[in-house]
């Protein structure tokens, strides 16, 4: 209900040619970038190429668990530091609050990524280049990419996951050549 009620036959009144014409151009300014939608899906560069799989999260657990037993080589607060394969799969998992590794890759060299969560969804965001991607529990989001520049790039949840999320930043460490892992300073995992 109104305060006042419009005009009587406003509805089948003349709208004016201006008006027309701004009608006409929110519909193109519309119909352009939908359609540049689904351009940019295909031929943008910024698209990761990803595959999703479901899996059972205790089943992720475990092949997260092997893969860090496998390439373990050092440790960092209790967090094992991993350095995979080039080409190699890296399985990291998600759980309030922490990430199962840190990962050591080397620049220029392939990576396939398998990112899940261990109980809440999560977000696997990293910064400063600013990819983001949706970690959700029961699915492998496979990913493959290629450092193009080394450093040391933080990992943050960007999905609130409770009282905990904001302590939820983990690493990888990309350094310039595989020799350079062996100088790494790390700290050894104490044997169990
Ligand atoms: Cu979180």
């Amino acid at each position: 209900m109104s305060l006042h009620a419009p005009a009587e036959g406003w509805y089948s009144k003349k709208v004016a040619s201006d008006e027309k014409w701004w009608v006409a151009l929110a519909a193109t300014v519309c119909l352009i970038t939908f359609f540049w939608m689904v351009i940019w899906h295909v031929y943008g560069k910024q698209n990761p190429g990803h595959q999703t799989y479901k899996i059972k999260e205790a089943e992720f657990m475990q092949l997260s668990e092997a893969f860090n037993k496998k390439h373990q080589i050092g440790e960092e607060n209790g967090i094992p530091v991993v350095a995979p394969p080039s080409n190699g799969d890296v399985f990291l998992t998600a759980q309030m609050w922490r990430w199962s590794s840190i990962p050591v890759l080397v620049k220029n060299e392939w990576y396939t990524f398998h990112l899940s969560s261990a109980d809440v969804c999560h977000g696997f965001s990293v910064q400063p280049i600013n990819m983001n991607f949706m970690v959700l529990p029961g699915y492998d989001y496979v990913l493959r990419f290629k450092p193009n520049a080394a450093g040391d790039y933080k990992m943050f949840c960007n999905e609130f996951c409770g009282i905990g999320h904001q302590t939820m930043i983990g690493k990888i460490i990309v350094v310039e050549t595989q020799e350079e892992i062996q100088n790494l300073k790390l700290t050894q995992p104490k044997n169990p």
